[in-house]
């Protein structure tokens, strides 16, 4: 057989493979593990071009460290619980788990059409019960060890998914998944106790530095927000009463230097104490008004710089352990109940929003902060806080102090006398995995009147969810569960008596924050996993995926791995030792929409080029971390090239001449230097330089057969590096390729090519010297030699020297790997 014809071929190989069982990773195996993921798909429609360039560096991975010997795992599963299964099922009245499932074969189709080399015996969906047993026993693990818990907050709430949300699953204000802007809503939900991994989640990134994305890591860190500062305790009294009566109220500040500054207090709005206070100090009525303002805005608008400063004075007074002075208490939007202590000491000379609120309210500024070779602050009109550095003043015994040690001390100072301590503060909160929703993994718990919260006995899970026409998928303010009398209603399993289910769901990243572990010990209904299994594949060697999974799926996952980590459950603390991310796919600059109108299709291309086209165009297209324009890529060029490549190997298997003993001595080189190269390449994700490497060594065959008339072993070996080499980015051709030069068995299996470092110093040329115009001898050097060489290699020439002797040089004039002449005179 001959030609190119991608319909034709893809679909044999992808046959063999599976025949062959190519791509099932064996756990007995001596080769040496790897464990390649990527994140799973969720599955909404068929693959688009983002998944395909996801999966085909995944692949590419994969298939490589095959290559390179190692017994490769990868696998795919989905992610197949979640929101758009249940709008789909409100909107058009279709079984949820029927979509969902339909999905995931139409991605299954388009999966086996592309040709990865997935271990589909691992395969795994989270909406599966034997799956989310397990997701069940976990979250039960977590609530027997204490890290989930129950409490009412005040919480995201999105108003078109009616659920509430995570704080990582609002952005900017608004829902991940809609867009909708955010409300926040006072309920009892679910949360796992993520604040008290901070540290470590802090701590354990030096295992991940340099082989996670910088990015991924700062992100993270910004999310988990660490200061250091102090808490500084205040004592709160009303109009009338005496200090000795004060309440004591703690206050966290990152710069306890300034609290000689301290001209007012604040509370958020919602803070518990915020009510009595201003009965106390008579502006009930007023806060009430204020509370109805400050309920429609987000977090965003109440933090953001600039912004309107609203507040309500409360007629009470916080007194400044280190001065005694009684300073006005407010509640004002700024100050969020979810940081810190949800009261603050305002600094207004040092702090923007307090300068802010201050001018708006006309209260005092007082600067206890001088920046260095700086004409004094002026209290009276300043309109920017000095928020930086400086010398300490009038703030008593710390005058004259550079500021870090104002800071020391003050603090060291206040904890003697019980009025303070050194604190560190992390922006992070507990995440809420409850969600009023149908399409998710029950939480196992039952409410019982005479024992409270019961977790559901272990034999007893899963908790299976009811038929969707069991409930109702949009209940006024309850969640669907709640609305099956059936499925609600259980005996206690402690008294036996009436008892009820928890009728919440768990947020989908709980599912997700696990699945890595369940790839490893598929199918077992008597464990999560298996730790002989772990021992054997975690953690993940290369883990591939969207940079949008930052902080969400990549934070919990690591969360997750310190659990079980300190439960028993397995020996490691991080479960990802490498992340690589990769861009997104966009069409004329923007971000595939049908919307827009700018989508493609996976499926026309393969229709059109066949998978291997497709999959090495979105490696060719640039640097994988990039985005892809596919306004800028050329399928057809790429197209064009495999066929060429596979012309090549028809040609030579034609024109072989087995006794042909003399070789191509540039092109044995050529091909040595680019298995060297390309597999750097590899190592370092380059795949678009790889190709253009590959493309290159094709070029050199194609000159050493026409031009030098090359057809014996040095072509051949050409051809078949380049299969190899080929195979993680276009598997088919390669496979193809190497069958046509009559190698057995598959190209997936061939191993790395070795190269010979002999080959790959440079080449020599023999280069003519003249002086003057006139050859005086012939030199040897590397090619492509700078003049400096050249010049000292020509005058090492008997004959040469002899010429130039009692001559001066004016100039030389060298032209690399050609010539070179000394223009002289007497
Ligand atoms: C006094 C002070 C003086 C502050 C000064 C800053 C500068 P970062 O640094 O962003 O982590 N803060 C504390 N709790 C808050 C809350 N619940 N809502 C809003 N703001 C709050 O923020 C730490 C600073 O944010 C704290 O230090 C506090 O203001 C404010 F010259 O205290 B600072
Ligand atoms: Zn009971």
């Amino acid at each position: 057989e001959r030609g190119y014809d991608p319909q034709l071929i893809e679909p044999r190989w992808q046959e063999r493979w599976e025949e062959a069982d190519l791509f099932t990773a064996d756990d007995a195996s001596e080769r040496p593990p790897f464990y390649a993921l990527h994140m799973f798909p969720y599955p909404s429609g068929d693959l688009h071009m983002g998944h395909v360039e996801a999966f085909s560096l995944a692949d590419a991975v994969a298939r490589y460290q095959r290559l390179r010997g190692y017994e490769v795992m990868n696998p795919i599963g989905w992610d197949s619980f979640g929101l758009p299964a249940e709008n789909a099922a409100i909107q058009r009245g279709v079984d949820p788990k029927e979509w969902t499932y339909a999905n995931i074969e139409t991605h299954v189709a388009t999966m086996r059409r592309l040709g990865f080399a997935w271990d589909w015996s691992r395969r795994l969906h989270t909406s599966d019960p034997e799956y989310y047993r397990w997701t069940q026993w976990i979250f039960l693990q977590l609530y027997c060890a204490g890290w989930a818990y129950r409490d009412e907050a005040l919480v995201n709430w999105c108003p078109s998914c009616s659920t509430v949300l995570a704080n990582e699953q609002v952005i900017d204000g608004h829902c991940e998944r809609c867009g909708a802007e955010i409300v926040k809503k006072p309920l009892t939900q679910w949360f796992f106790r993520i604040t008290e991994f901070a540290q470590r989640l802090l701590d354990d990134m030096a295992e991940l530095e340099g082989h996670w994305p910088d990015r991924v890591l700062t992100l993270q860190r910004n999310w988990i927000g660490r200061t250091e500062g102090a808490e500084v305790t205040f004592r709160v009294t009303g109009p009338g009463a005496s200090p000795d009566e004060a309440e004591p109220i703690v206050v966290y500040t990152t710069r306890p230097d300034t609290l000689y500054g301290a001209t007012f207090f604040v509370v958020a709005p919602e803070h518990p104490r915020a009510r009595e206070w201003a009965r106390a100090g008579g502006a009930e009525e007023a806060l009430d008004e204020f509370l109805d303002r400050v309920r429609t805005k987000s977090d965003v608008e109440r933090e953001a710089a600039g912004g309107e400063k609203d507040g309500v004075r409360l007629g009470v007074a916080a007194i400044n352990p280190v001065n005694g002075e009684r300073l006005p208490v407010f509640a004002a939007d700024y100050v969020l109940m979810g940081a810190g202590t949800g009261a603050i000491m305002a600094v207004p000379a040092h702090d923007q929003r307090d300068l802010d609120f201050a001018r708006a309210h006309d209260l005092p500024v007082r600067v206890v902060v001088q920046p260095e070779g700086e004409a004094p602050l002026d209290a009276a009109t300043m309109t920017e806080a000095a928020a930086g550095e400086g010398t300490t003043t009038n703030s008593g015994p710390y005058d004259g102090l550079p500021w870090p040690e104002t800071k020391q001390r003050l603090t060291a100072d206040l904890e003697a006398q019980g009025l303070g301590a050194f604190a560190v503060n992390y922006r992070l909160r507990d995440w809420l995995v409850s969600r009023q929703r149908f399409w998710g993994a029950p939480i196992p718990i039952i409410h019982c009147g005479g024992c409270g919260l019961v977790p559901v006995p272990d034999e007893e899970l899963p908790v299976q969810l009811p038929e969707p026409h069991e409930v109702d998928l949009r209940p006024e303010g309850e969640s669907p569960l709640a609305t099956s009398q059936d499925w609600v209603r259980v005996p206690c399993p402690e008294c036996g008596g009436a008892a009820t289910r928890d009728t919440d769901t768990m947020d989908t990243f709980v599912d997700s924050s696990w699945y890595y572990l369940r790839y490893c010990s598929p199918g077992r209904d008597d464990v999560a996993f298996d730790p002989g299994d772990l021992r054997r594949w975690m953690p993940v060697d290369q883990y591939t995926g969207g940079i949008e999974h930052a902080i969400l799926h990549l934070l919990y996952s690591r969360f997750f791995t310190k659990v079980l980590h300190d439960l028993g459950h397995v020996d490691f603390v991080e479960p990802f030792t490498r992340l690589k991310s990769q861009g997104m796919v966009l069409n004329q600059g923007a971000a595939m929409s049908k919307s827009k109108g700018n989508v493609v299709e996976p499926k026309e291309v393969v229709a059109q080029y066949g998978a291997d086209t497709l999959r090495a165009t979105m490696l060719f297209a640039g640097p994988i971390e990039d985005d892809i324009d596919w306004a800028d890529v050329s399928t057809s060029g790429m197209h064009k090239w495999l066929g060429r490549f596979l012309r090549l190997v028809d040609d030579h298997v034609v024109g072989r001449d087995e006794t042909d003993a003399s070789g191509d001595d540039a092109l044995r080189r050529a091909t040595h230097r680019a298995i060297a190269a390309v597999g750097e390449d590899f190592e370092g994700f380059k795949y678009n330089t790889a190709l253009a490497k590959l493309m290159a060594l094709t070029n050199e065959v194609g000159a050493a057969v026409r031009e030098r008339g090359a057809s014996g072993q040095d072509v051949e070996d050409a051809l078949a590096a380049t299969a190899i080499m080929l195979s993680p980015i276009a598997p088919h051709v390669a496979e193809e390729a190497w069958h046509r030069l009559g190698r057995d068995g598959f190209v997936a299996e061939a191993g790395w090519p070795s190269h010979d470092p002999a080959l790959l110093v440079e080449e020599t040329v023999d280069v003519p010297v003249q002086v003057d115009g006139k050859v005086r001898g012939t030199m040897t050097v590397g090619t492509a030699s700078d003049e400096e060489t050249a010049v000292t290699t020509a005058r090492e020439l008997d004959n040469v020297a002899r010429h130039l002797a009692e001559r001066e040089i004016v100039k030389t004039i060298w032209v690399p790997d050609r010539m070179l002449n000394f223009v002289t005179k007497p």
